[in-house]
């Protein structure tokens, strides 16, 4: 059997839901986008985007002898919208992609090696397997083999799967016929622009990761932003809302793979719960999630930002509590919590915090409380 049908036979029945084929190189169009995303600083603290850029604006310099790629996507659609359920302010939300049993890479690599082994065995070609981490441009290559087209929020849409679903590379030694390309179906839609809870979009296809709750709850590793903390509500690992909103949907198919289901127990996690995770805690309820990836720190400063939106009075010595942890960056944002929900309580205990705390990040955050007016009302 040819080559290439032979692999997509292999990789639909390994429980890929799409395939495509590329050639192993990036159109110089993708090359200049990457360049002015990283030359505009859009990568925020991901210094790894711009450390690579070199390999991920060219295939060939990760792997000389690359001649093709096989991408592949699998289907995580959620049975439901996440934004049309109504998740009380107490609860954190976790992105869908983050929800589920195993952590995708996992998943892909672990599919996407059978594949390689089957290919090389049966064939003979040199093949290597990348999924997410490596320095490689996999939208504009998935976009380049058919998989679907890149829509106006950056991701991969498909008009068979809608647009929650992850991709995955076969790079291969061998020349194979390219997909033809498809043609962008977003037409006048700006749905998922107009949804974005922090205007990270800064225009259509572009998005500026610096705003992106994704990127502030997952990648960046600093004090988020004041600014935008107020504009994440809930969300403490991800965001959903730019792909909830995408038409497509309408054709999604749920995961056939059972590591990409939910767990229940992160569907509606509580915030009170979350942030009693200490070290171990964390580790032991996140092992084989994605979620482990950010460390125990990163999260629960994500948890406290959730609180000081949540409007629940009565989440205040939760995040008092914490404005006592030994992480800066947990301190601070419980003490930014604390200012939003408790403000009379935060100002009194600002006089003395200020003296003690040995932070100057923290010790700015208790300032800034110190100033806070009283308001009036609140949650339960
Ligand atoms: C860095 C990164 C992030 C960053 C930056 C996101 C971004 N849009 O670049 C952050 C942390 C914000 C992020 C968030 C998410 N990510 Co991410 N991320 C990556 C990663 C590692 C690299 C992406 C990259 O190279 N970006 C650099 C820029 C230059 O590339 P670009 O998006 O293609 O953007 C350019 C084009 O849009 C282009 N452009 C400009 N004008 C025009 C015009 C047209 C017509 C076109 C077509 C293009 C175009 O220029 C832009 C720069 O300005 C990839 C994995 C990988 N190795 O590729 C996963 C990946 C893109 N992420 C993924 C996912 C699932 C997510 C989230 C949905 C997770 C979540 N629920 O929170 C969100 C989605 C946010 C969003 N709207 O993009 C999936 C997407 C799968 C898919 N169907 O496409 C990937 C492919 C991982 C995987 N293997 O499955 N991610
Ligand atoms: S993931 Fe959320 S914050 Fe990021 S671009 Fe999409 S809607 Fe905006
Ligand atoms: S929501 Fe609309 S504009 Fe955005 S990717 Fe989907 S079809 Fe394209």
């Amino acid at each position: 059997m040819d080559l290439k049908l032979a692999i997509r036979e292999e990789a639909l029945r390994l429980g890929f839901d799409a395939v495509g084929f590329a050639p192993a190189e990036v159109s110089d169009e993708a090359r200049r986008h990457l360049g002015e995303f990283l030359a505009a600083g859009q990568y925020g603290d991901m210094g790894w985007m711009a450390a690579h850029a070199d390999r991920r604006g060219d295939p060939k310099t990760l792997w000389p002898d690359a001649r093709s790629v096989v991408v592949v996507a699998m289907s995580y659609a959620p049975a439901e919208n996440p934004l049309a359920r109504s998740l009380p302010a107490d609860r954190g939300a976790i992105s869908v992609y983050a929800q589920t049993t195993r952590d995708y890479h996992d998943v892909l690599k672990n599919r996407l090696k059978q594949l390689a082994r089957w290919t090389h065995e049966r064939h003979g070609t040199g093949v290597k397997v990348f999924v997410d981490t490596a320095p490689v441009l996999e939208k504009p290559l998935a976009a380049r083999s058919g998989v679907g087209w890149q829509g106006k929020h950056t991701n991969l849409v498909s008009r068979d799967l809608g647009n929650w679903f992850f991709l995955g590379e076969m790079f291969v030694d061998a020349d194979l016929a390219p997909d033809p390309a498809v043609a962008d179906h977003c037409g006048s839609c700006r749905n998922c622009l107009d949804a974005c809870p922090t205007a990270a979009f800064t225009a259509p296809y572009k998005l500026d990761a610096r705003r992106c709750i994704s990127y502030l709850t997952i990648e960046h590793k600093g004090h988020i932003p004041a600014e935008l903390r107020s504009l994440m509500g809930g969300r403490i690992y991800g965001c959903d809302d730019c792909l909830a909103v995408c038409p497509w949907n309408k054709f999604a198919q749920a995961p056939a793979e059972p590591g990409l289901w939910p767990r229940a127990e992160l569907t509606a996690p509580k915030l009170r719960e979350l942030a009693a995770l200490d070290d171990a805690a964390f580790r032991t309820v996140f092992a084989g999630s994605p979620i482990k990836r950010t460390g125990r720190d990163r999260f629960v400063r994500n948890v406290c930002i959730a609180i000081g939106n949540s409007g629940y009075r009565s989440l205040a010595p939760v995040a008092a509590g914490l404005t006592t942890d030994a992480s800066p960056l947990v301190r601070a944002a419980a003490v930014w919590a604390l200012g939003r929900l408790a403000a009379a309580d935060a100002r009194r205990l600002a006089a003395v915090r200020i003296l003690l705390e040995t932070d100057s990040d923290v010790r700015s955050e208790w300032l800034e409380v110190a100033k806070i007016e009283p308001v009036s009302g609140g949650g339960a």
